[in-house]
């Protein structure tokens, strides 16, 4: 096995994990196009891909996952840290001496009859000193193909290891795919992850969330960075200024589509650039803004509701070199999902006839995984080894009724509290309930490797650490009507609320103060074009403070949970919302 690799810690790993799973074969991962195709070939043989339309899809598949296993399970998700108290109430814990005990046992022979897959990774561009590697072990080559789609994997990663310093150990099995036998542990104090039961992407695919959020945002704490759940967009106005946004919504909830968003007509010779869709890494730069790289090289993107109208950047990135996971199949075996086409699919998810008595043709959460090359706005930046700048942070969810279209905090503490005060309806990304509003705090709920109450601190601190930090706001697309219609259109139209917000970053556009946060002011919006029912721009921007006096307090009510290690500049933050709000009231 050393022949395989410099590093006697990976090889000693290697070693150690075939003793216990005793796998048929070990393979190295490369990288190389005729590992993939490989890969592939192997897949179509047994099944675990189906071929497409290689007229119109070429070189893409089709996967379809156990019905059992088709989106993240929150419920199996654990950091197990010496003292709990670390880990915290936003996380499940085990001790870590229970967790390697009950997975391991799981773990002992999962690989008989299989191939060992070792696949070493780098997040972030090779070339900078923001990124970081870990070996992914495991048996599943639909996540060997994925990783290299999603990842720098491969020998240049290997090497970039080999180089010295530490990396994440994680260890993946699909073993026997029972949800009675998955779980996914993380040790942060061992830089290691051990995954078995699921071949769904965040749980699968260690470089993501497990390793790019839950592991990275631990070390970020002690490192002095940040990891978040955050997409990364530039905006460049028709002078040629690009402005960088990065934004955090929790899963399912519009990071793909605001990270290529097309403007609207009226926004002529403004381009948008996409440099990451869904994990930034912040780091303090020397000028003193703050700069962000995105870990990964590719999307794993939600399908449904991807369509030419609503994401055209998107749609027409995926005509070649993809993996489709749980979406339907048309009469001509062309990938299919509601908001596509108008098209009525023949083939289900599931490979059965489609009948739409039963439901949706594709999983809810059905996936594209795609190369960022392919995306026409993929910014020549994401490669740069520092990072973009960052002019602002947008916090947002998906919240049907109270919260206004978009608001100003006052300031990074404020900014901290609107942050940790994030909610939204949850989704098809994680198993569970569909609709119900839950406290997700800066979309990191199901991702943040430590106690709460700590990160808010960590969160506090950059701002401290960072001279120049963005300004940070809150948005919401998805407030409803009484007939539950969306009263912003969305998409493209988003480019309208985040020139408000660049040009509020510039001391521009106008904005009233309330104790939320400041609001646009009538007519500060371009809504040119736009038909919208007289009114809609007005609800959008209101602010009720009786509502907002009982949301504020269920706000205090849930940080109070974290008991002593809720920061007391947050508490002052909240308090001193709360009694602007009673003034108010009157
Ligand atoms: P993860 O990959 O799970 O982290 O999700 P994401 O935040 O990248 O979400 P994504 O952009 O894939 O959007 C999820 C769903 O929300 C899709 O069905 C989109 O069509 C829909 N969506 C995105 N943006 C908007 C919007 O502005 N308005 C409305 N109404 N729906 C949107
Ligand atoms: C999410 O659920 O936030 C995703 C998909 O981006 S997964 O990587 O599977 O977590
Ligand atoms: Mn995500």
């Amino acid at each position: 096995m050393t022949d395989q690799t410099s590093n006697t810690e990976l090889a000693d790993w290697v070693a150690e994990v075939a003793t216990l799973t005793q796998p048929d074969q070990i393979h190295w991962c490369d990288g190389s196009q005729q590992e993939y195709d490989d890969l592939a070939a192997q897949m179509l043989d047994d099944g675990t891909f189906l071929p497409l339309n290689p007229t119109t899809h070429p070189n893409s598949f089709l996967h379809r996952s156990d019905p059992t296993d088709v989106a993240r399970t929150e419920h199996l998700t654990f950091v197990c840290t010496t003292d709990p108290e670390v880990s915290g109430p936003n996380n499940q814990w085990m001790s870590p001496a229970d967790g390697h005990a009950k997975v391991d046992d799981l773990f002992a022979g999962a690989m008989k009859g299989r191939t060992l897959y070792v696949v070493p990774y780098c997040m972030g561009p090779l070339e900078s000193p923001f990124s970081r590697c870990g070996v992914e072990i495991t048996d599943s080559p639909y996540v060997a193909a994925s990783m290299r789609i999603m990842t720098r994997m491969g020998s240049a990663a290997l090497q970039r290891i080999e180089k010295g310093g530490p990396f994440v150990k994680g260890l993946h099995s699909t073993g026997d795919l029972s949800p009675d036998r998955r779980f996914i542990m993380h040790f942060p104090e061992e830089l290691m992850i051990k995954s078995i039961g699921s071949g769904y992407g965040g749980n699968a695919l260690l470089g993501k969330k497990c390793h790019a959020l839950r592991i990275a945002s631990y070390q970020a704490q002690t490192e002095g960075w940040m990891a978040e759940h955050m997409l990364i967009v530039g905006i460049e106005n028709p002078q040629g200024e690009i402005h960088y946004v990065a934004a955090a919504f929790p899963s399912a909830c519009g990071k793909t589509n605001m990270a290529m968003l097309i403007p609207p007509a009226e926004y002529e010779g403004y381009k948008v650039w996409t440099v990451g869709d869904d994990i930034a890494w912040l780091h303090p730069g020397e000028d003193g803004r703050l700069w962000a790289i995105n870990p990964e090289a590719g999307f794993f993107g939600v399908a449904p509701g991807t369509g030419i109208e609503t994401n055209p950047n998107a749609t027409n990135m995926l005509n070649k070199d993809c993996i489709f996971t749980n979406v339907a199949l048309t009469a001509d075996n062309r990938p299919w999902w509601e908001g596509l086409s108008d098209e009525t699919p023949v083939t289900d998810w599931q490979g059965q006839p489609f009948d739409p008595a039963n439901g949706k043709a594709a999983q809810p959460n059905s996936r594209f995984t795609v190369s960022a090359k392919q995306c026409a706005s993929y910014s020549a930046e994401a490669d740069a080894p520092g990072g973009v700048p960052i002019s602002a942070i947008v916090f947002g969810g998906r919240r049907p009724n109270l919260v206004p279209l978009v608001f100003e905090s006052k300031n990074w503490q404020h900014g901290v509290l609107v942050g940790a005060s994030v909610a939204s309806e949850t989704t098809a990304a994680q198993s569970g309930a569909v609709g119900v509003v839950r406290r997700d705090p800066m979309a990191m709920k199901p991702f943040c490797g430590y106690n709460f109450g700590d990160y808010w601190g960590h969160w506090l601190a950059m701002g401290e650490k960072v001279p120049n930090p963005p300004k940070i706001f809150h948005v919401n697309w998805f407030r409803q009507d009484e007939d539950g219609q969306f009263m912003w259109p969305g998409f493209g139209d988003n480019m309208r609320v985040l020139d408000w917000i660049l040009e509020r970053c510039r001391g521009n556009a106008a904005a009233v103060e309330t104790p939320i946060g400041n609001l646009p002011t009538e007519g500060s919006i371009n809504t040119n074009g736009l038909d919208l029912d007289p009114g809609t721009m007005a609800s959008l921007s209101e602010v009720d403070t009786t509502a907002w006096r009982k949301e504020i307090g269920e706000i205090e009510t849930y940080l109070q949970s974290y008991g002593d290690r809720l920061p007391s500049a947050l508490q002052a933050e909240v308090s001193r919302v709360l009694t602007e709000l009673q003034t108010q009231a009157g």
